[in-house]
């Protein structure tokens, strides 16, 4: 939508002070058909702001959209190194692509970036991740770690913890693990994990993990309402952005000492208490095969062991995976 636009009807909406203002009086404002009006509420209400529309009497406002700002996250925010820099968009095309490129410029470990919405938020290989405005997290920490690459799909799982526990701490809920990188909440997607290197074939210079945690979006698109939800869905209530993104990020850090300190049993430990696909019958698509088996465990490098049928174990690095029974 032309910013401009935009501006005129916030502030005719500012102006009447909560009180209706007719499509027609907001047409001459802004100096275009009622029907333009009509679709430029709809861009508004797609940004996160409540308007009521009530024929007869036109268009009032009933909330602003719940905004993230910096001095909320920060205040309250209990960590030594992640978050001491935060980089904020309002809008980004993706934070793992800002993010990457604040880690070849130095920026220290633990900066993060935080947008309130991507225009072309990725998942994983090349699929997209939905990312509406001012309804969810969108936010990619870097790390330096100084370890070989091969332990990279590791901080997957340390995360997926650190999301889980966060979860539970604000909302009360329990959401589940679906390695590698998914958080369901009653079978279906909370949260996306992308783990992405920047590395030489002996050394990470660089981690970047991009989280993507529906919050507080009502509903979704078509393609994604079977297997998508946020929390707000779930528990009935809007759920506080900055408290998850200050839970997110100390338990982040916790999780990251504890495995530079102590290795990954501890983080292992907890993450098959809360993963559903263990000991199940699975199928698990890699880009190579299709294979179904029984899951048996994790690693310590985070490999997925699967039993097949004939009795050979695979080792799976990367896959989707769905649960059977
Ligand atoms: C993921 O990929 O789950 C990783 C998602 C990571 C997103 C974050 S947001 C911050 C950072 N910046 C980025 O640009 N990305 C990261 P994958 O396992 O490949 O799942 C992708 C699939 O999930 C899509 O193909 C859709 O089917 C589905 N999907 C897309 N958007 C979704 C959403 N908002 N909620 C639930 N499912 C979604």
């Amino acid at each position: 939508m032309q910013s401009s636009v935009k501006h005129k009807l916030l502030e005719a909406f500012s102006e009447a002070d909560g009180e209706f203002v007719s499509g027609q009086a907001l047409a001459e404002i802004v100096g275009c058909s009622r029907t333009a009006v009509w679709k430029h509420i709809e861009s508004l209400r797609s940004e996160g702001f409540e308007l009521e529309a009530v024929r007869k009497k036109g268009y009032r406002i009933i909330a602003a959209p719940d905004k993230v700002t910096e001095n909320e996250i920060m205040i309250g925010l209990h960590t030594e190194r992640l978050g001491k820099r935060i980089v904020f968009k309002d809008s980004t095309d993706s934070t793992q692509k800002e993010a990457h490129r604040l880690a070849q410029e130095d920026f220290k470990e633990g900066t993060v970036v935080i947008a309130e919405e991507q225009t072309a938020g990725r998942g994983r290989m090349t699929r997209t991740w939905h990312s509406p405005k001012y309804t969810g997290i969108w936010m990619s920490v870097i790390l330096k770690p100084q370890l070989p690459p091969y332990k990279a799909p590791q901080f997957t799982l340390i995360t997926a913890v650190a999301i889980v526990e966060a979860i539970i701490e604000v909302t009360g809920m329990t959401p589940e693990i679906k390695w590698p990188n998914d958080i369901l909440m009653n079978g279906k997607k909370i949260t996306g994990i992308l783990t992405e290197l920047q590395a030489d074939a002996d050394q990470i210079h660089s981690i970047i993990i991009g989280i993507g945690m529906n919050v507080n979006q009502p509903e979704f698109p078509e393609e994604l309402k079977d297997i998508a939800t946020s929390l707000a869905i779930e528990t009935g209530n809007k759920v506080s952005r900055a408290r998850l993104i200050q839970e997110l990020l100390k338990n982040i850090e916790r999780y990251y000492d504890i495995y530079i300190e102590e290795g990954f049993s501890e983080i292992k430990k907890r993450w098959e208490t809360y993963a559903i696909s263990i000991g199940k019958q699975i199928t698990a698509r890699t880009v190579q095969a299709t294979i179904e088996g029984k899951a048996l465990g994790i690693t310590e490098e985070g490999v997925l062991k699967l039993l097949d049928k004939e009795g050979t174990i695979h080792d799976i690095y990367s896959a989707d995976i769905e649960v059977n029974n």
